[in-house]
């Protein structure tokens, strides 16, 4: 199978999480940011994740993709039950992460930002959505401090680095891309129990975290 991506892609971490822990093979295929053309074709719309299955059909949808992945495998489907605070802490992170992530996402070599009309496609589509990305670097600090005291606010619902309510979940599919985006953020004061939740979930996930490249 393969997986057509972003690599900042917070939607796209879903799918690739789910692969990496199921250790189902699946080839990553990381997309130019102005290709149109190959999602439109596979999903009749630009977005990513899509997922091109072995028979030659093509998903989009995160969660759906993590769903079908997850049941290809057999065994115990993942818990689905998300905790209030969880669900909380996200929708709060939601208001203003986006104004750390998407400026610093076009300066640290990823794949989809390869050619400077990529770049430009991003800040010009990007900008129309959530304003001036010059403006949201200005104001980091006002954001990191913000991260910081829900980074805070986040530990003690951290219940194991295996994964935040004790075993891998659906909680950790919403709640992992979030922080590994954040991880681009110089700056950032990282609780020892997210930090090891993270590190932790990157290796069971085989998703690297974008902390030797803060800016
Ligand atoms: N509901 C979709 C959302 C996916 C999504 O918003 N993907 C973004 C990238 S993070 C996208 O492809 N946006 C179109 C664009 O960047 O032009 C899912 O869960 O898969």
């Amino acid at each position: 199978m393969q997986l057509y991506l972003y690599d900042h892609c917070p939607y796209c971490v879903r799918a690739r999480m789910i692969s990496g822990k199921k250790m189902v093979p699946v080839e990553n295929i990381y997309l130019l940011n102005d290709d149109e053309d190959t999602p439109n074709k596979l999903i009749g719309k630009k977005m990513v994740p899509i997922l091109v299955k072995n028979d030659g059909s093509a998903m989009g949808e995160s969660l759906d993709i993590v769903h079908y992945i997850d049941q290809l495998t057999g065994g115990a489907p993942l818990n689905t039950i998300i905790r209030p605070e969880i669900e909380g802490w996200i929708k709060i992170a939601d208001t203003y992460r986006n104004y750390l992530t998407l400026p610093r996402c076009i300066s640290i070599k990823l794949p989809e930002f390869a050619t400077q009309s990529a770049i430009d496609y991003f800040i010009s589509k990007k900008t129309a959505i959530f304003g001036d990305f010059q403006q949201h670097l200005r104001n980091s600090q006002i954001y990191i401090d913000r991260l910081n005291a829900d980074l805070i606010a986040l530990s003690p619902l951290i219940l194991s680095d295996r994964g935040v309510n004790g075993t891998f979940s659906m909680e950790d599919i919403l709640l992992f891309p979030l922080l590994r985006n954040l991880t681009m953020v110089k700056g950032v004061e990282w609780t020892a129990p997210v930090l090891d939740y993270m590190n932790s979930i990157s290796r069971i996930t085989q998703i690297p975290l974008f902390d030797d490249r803060t800016i």
